[in-house]
């Protein structure tokens, strides 16, 4: 049996070939982001990181944020999202609720205040529906600090909004003035 350690180490490995580096296994994703389960397996192995679909598959059905999928054929896998590579993920432009939290640092909060959410290295900003899970999200960059989006609003103005298949919400900037520090 693969231990949870090991699983969380494949899981950081995977968002790295899915998301963001795939040539580091000389693996191509396509237009949408999709690459070849087998040839995955294959490259990997050849980097020195070993699994089987079996493992593949348990990561895709258990991780915590679900954060990768297989297309219907099983042949094919991807990240939902969170990607720094230029892909389509083909979402369709959807009404988000009203708010949306987007969880960041303390350290970044006037350049947010400046300049308002930016998609930095990654293909969109991503917000999540609940505070919960943006406190998580800020916490990996320093103290966390929480916006609320005013998501509705933007829409409204035209703004698109994904909603990935593993539940993040998906757009490609927040203005400052649709943005409320949490704390007023
Ligand atoms: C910040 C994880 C200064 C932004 C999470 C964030 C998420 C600005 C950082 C997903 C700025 C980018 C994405 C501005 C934005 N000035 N800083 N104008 N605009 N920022 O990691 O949202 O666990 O690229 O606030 O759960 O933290 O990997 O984005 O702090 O869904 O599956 O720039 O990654 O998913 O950081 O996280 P990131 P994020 P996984």
């Amino acid at each position: 049996m693969i231990s949870e350690k090991q699983l969380t180490h494949l899981s950081k490995f995977l968002s790295l070939v899915l998301r963001h580096q795939p040539e580091t296994i000389s693996i191509q994703l396509d237009q949408n982001g999709w690459t070849d389960v087998n040839e995955l397996i294959e490259k990997a192995t050849n980097y020195g990181v070993k699994f089987d679909k079996e493992t593949l598959k348990h990561i895709v059905a258990t991780n915590s944020k679900k954060r990768f999928a297989f297309n219907d054929t099983l042949d094919k896998i991807r990240a939902s999202q969170g990607h720094s590579v230029d892909i389509e993920l083909g979402y369709s432009n959807q009404k988000p609720p009203t708010i949306l939290f987007h969880g960041t640092a303390d350290k970044f909060v006037q350049s947010i205040l400046d300049t308002g959410l930016e998609k930095r290295n990654r293909q969109h900003v991503h917000l999540s529906s609940d505070l919960e899970t943006a406190l998580k999200v800020g916490q990996r960059h320093g103290k966390p600090f929480i916006f609320k989006v005013l998501a509705e609003q933007m829409y409204n103005d035209n703004f698109q909004f994904y909603i990935s298949d593993n539940g993040v919400w998906l757009t490609d900037n927040v203005p400052t003035k649709y943005l409320i520090r949490n704390d007023e």
